[in-house]
């Protein structure tokens, strides 16, 4: 079904330490994004990148303790989370091209608002389910899950003027291998469904898939956050956080191949790809492949 897209740039580096993850949106851009989309059939709106808060490089690159850029995160997830809730509010499909991923608060606090029982699929190596007292870095790209189910420093938690945008029970983590302690621990306690790579051989990622839209099932909108990083590093070198042994380019192509037949996924992101660490953007155009498998694309 042809949809009216709106892509929305979010070209934040503030949740970690690599720059270059900024120039992701538009390193997907140049990798042909809206032709492809506009190609399958869609209609395609780019309201090019949110405003950012200045990178102030002394003190990017400086050992901050604590929660780092903290400030930036928030006013930059303030932003975005407006843009997205206005899309959504006029009923066309948002897309948001990331940047690190601490911009998933932005893009999910701006669709929460729109939904009773929205579901989250977090595709990604990491959990991104620390706060800062279980962070071994400080980066806010690794917390943005807990934060949206109501855990951490509080600037955080109030992203977009409201608290508890996710229940546990409706969240789905896929193509988990590099879970901090705290993390580990924190899913056991809860009871977060996850799908570890270890699952993901077992099962094959078709029926990973088909278990995770049953699960979700009683949501009534579900969001797609897709880390890259969740893809192995030998496909998919671009991005600040790899971590060996991952999620094949073509598993993840079947993967989003059914979640568009599913008709479910009701708004998606796609997150950091660094086009500094790549080789020949790459990544920016695997990532675009992938986005083309996820609307539909066709092979034959
Ligand atoms: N768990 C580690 C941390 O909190 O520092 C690594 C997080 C990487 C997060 C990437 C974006 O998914
Ligand atoms: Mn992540
Ligand atoms: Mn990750
Ligand atoms: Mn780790």
């Amino acid at each position: 079904m042809n949809k009216t897209i709106e892509i929305i740039g979010a070209p934040s580096a503030f949740g970690q330490r690599k720059l270059g993850v900024n120039m992701g949106p538009d390193a997907m851009r140049y990798a042909g994004l809206i032709e492809r989309l506009e190609n399958i059939g869609h209609t395609v709106i780019d309201q090019g990148n949110v405003e950012s808060p200045a990178i102030d490089m002394k003190k990017y690159k400086s050992e901050q303790g604590g929660l780092r850029n903290l400030e930036e995160v928030t006013t930059f997830c303030e932003s975005l989370c407006e843009k997205v809730d206005g899309v959504v509010q006029k009923g066309n499909y948002p897309v948001v091209i990331g940047g690190d991923h601490s911009i998933a608060m932005g893009t999910i606090s701006g669709i929460a608002k729109h939904y009773e029982n929205l579901g989250v699929i977090w595709y990604d190596a990491h959990g991104d389910l620390n706060i800062d007292e279980t962070s071994p870095s400080g980066n806010i790209h690794g917390m943005p899950l807990r934060a949206l189910i109501g855990d951490g420093h509080e600037d955080l938690v109030n992203i977009g003027g409201h608290k508890n945008k996710v229940k546990i029970e409706n969240i789905v983590l896929i193509g988990m291998r590099d879970l901090d302690e705290g993390e580990k621990a924190y899913i056991k306690e809860v009871g977060i469904k996850t799908y570890t790579m270890a699952d993901i051989d077992r099962l094959g990622i078709g029926t990973v898939i088909e278990e995770t839209l049953a699960y979700l099932d009683k949501c009534d909108g579900i969001h797609l956050s897709l880390d890259v990083d969740a893809l192995d590093p030998v496909e998919t070198p671009g991005t600040g956080t790899t971590v060996p042994g991952g999620i094949t380019y073509r598993e993840s192509h079947f993967a989003l191949e059914l979640l568009n037949d599913s008709e479910k996924i009701t708004s998606f992101e796609i997150v950091e790809v660094n086009p500094l660490i790549d080789i020949y953007n790459k990544t920016a155009e695997q990532a675009v492949g992938l986005v083309g498998s996820f609307f539909g694309e066709k092979l034959l």
